[in-house]
């Protein structure tokens, strides 16, 4: 190994960042070319069925690569998708090294992109920062293997554990900071799913306000509906032919069921579970639609649902330090909850992070990566 190989494998990394969003079911990917310690080469997998990142590096090399190592995220492919594959391009550009931060779970690739290259004589190291490689790539990871999104709870509450004051006032409960975080972690999955009461309650867009990035990174917007309350006026249906949004029902009257659907959105039937959709029904259909990752925002008793169903991998809990009381202020998680607090399900591989005064925990359920970050910005 290079004592370089870290700093090139950072940059790839940060490269890699700016797909994020658009690259949804794919993985973000950075690559960089170097040839006498100078990079000569830069790229990353820009959107879904464009060039991957090995091969956009290549394309804006300033000179020949020949002889020159290339640093890439992840594993490069050896298969035809909606590309071609990026050993072909290595070989043809008679790279001499390349240095891979993971390998590729999909069963396509899966560690004979690496053995190929190999087997050209192309010298190859895998596994610099791999930690780190692997996190950027959370989601992908999941629904690779899984056919299934990447699902995260995310919720915002005060120090004794309420999401709104018992009148039902919310705004707000976290600060600026952990505000803007929401956006970013919007940015990083592809599809948001509320409840319809908090619909029915706040009406809200749930696009992804950055500044300076308004409606780049907007998620696909879902609405768990299980008797298709959607109101026609929401803001969500007012919106649904500029951003994607779909309604999770089991049972609707016909003429509700065109309304909605001739105002845009798309109608997603679920098989009940008592009489509410079944959200592992739900998960499926969304992994053959292709979305890899979504972000449950509430309220208490999708969050529930959700955690029964088995679907959460991952949890993300803003917590702000004031106390609002009040017996009859909701919890971020309802439903009936268990019986005993030895089958509460335990949350691993925690990380805090300071977000202005208020605090973020982060973890996973056993059904998560482990890792740490959804995927940060860059
Ligand atoms: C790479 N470099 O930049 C990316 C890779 O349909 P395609 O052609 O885009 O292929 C998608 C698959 O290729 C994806 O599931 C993942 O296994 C790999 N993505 N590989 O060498 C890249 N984005
Ligand atoms: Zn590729």
């Amino acid at each position: 190994m290079n004592p370089l190989d870290e700093t090139y494998m950072r940059r790839a990394l940060e490269l890699a960042g700016r797909g994020r969003s658009r690259v949804c079911p794919n993985p973000m990917v950075g690559a960089v070319i170097v040839k006498q310690g100078r990079v000569i080469g830069e790229g990353w997998h820009a959107y879904c069925g464009g060039l991957h990142a090995e091969r956009n590096a290549l394309a804006n090399r300033t000179e020949s690569a020949v002889g020159a190592t290339m640093y890439v995220t992840l594993e490069p492919c050896c298969h035809y998708g909606r590309t071609p594959p990026c050993t072909e391009a290595i070989l043809a550009h008679k790279i001499a090294r390349v240095v891979v931060g993971c390998l590729d779970p999909n069963e396509k690739v899966a560690g004979q992109g690496v053995r190929l290259l190999r087997e050209h004589g192309v010298a190859v190291d895998v596994g610099v920062l791999e930690d780190e490689c692997r996190r950027k790539n959370e989601v992908f990871m999941h629904y690779i293997t899984t056919g299934r999104p990447f699902v995260v709870m995310k919720y915002a509450m005060t120090l004794d554990g309420k999401i709104a004051a018992h009148t039902g006032d919310s705004r707000w409960v976290s600060g600026e900071a952990s505000r803007r975080h929401t956006h970013e972690t919007r940015s990083c999955l592809p599809a948001i799913l509320v409840g319809v009461g908090t619909v029915l309650a706040d009406d809200p867009l749930l696009t992804c306000r950055l500044p300076g990035e308004e409606g780049r990174f907007d998620p696909i917007r879902i609405v768990c509906d299980s008797h298709l309350r959607l109101p026609p006026d929401a803001a969500l249906v007012r919106t649904a032919r500029d951003v994607p949004t779909y309604a999770a029902y089991v049972d609707a009257e016909p003429d509700k069921a065109a309304a909605l659907e001739q105002a845009g959105v798309k109608l997603l039937r679920c098989r009940a579970e008592n009489g509410h959709v079944d959200l592992n029904d739900l998960t499926r259909q969304l992994g053959e639609l292709q979305i890899s990752g979504v972000l449950i925002e509430g309220g208490g008793a999708l969050h529930w649902s959700a955690l029964a169903a088995g679907i959460v991998s991952k949890v993300q809990v803003y917590i702000a330090p004031k106390l609002v009381g009040g017996a009859a202020a909701k919890p971020p998680i309802g439903g009936q909850g268990f019986d005993k607090m030895n089958d509460a399900l335990p949350v691993t591989a925690s990380r805090l992070t300071m977000l202005g005064d208020d605090l973020l925990w982060e973890g996973y359920l056993q059904n998560g990566e482990g890792g740490a970050d959804t995927c940060s910005p860059d």
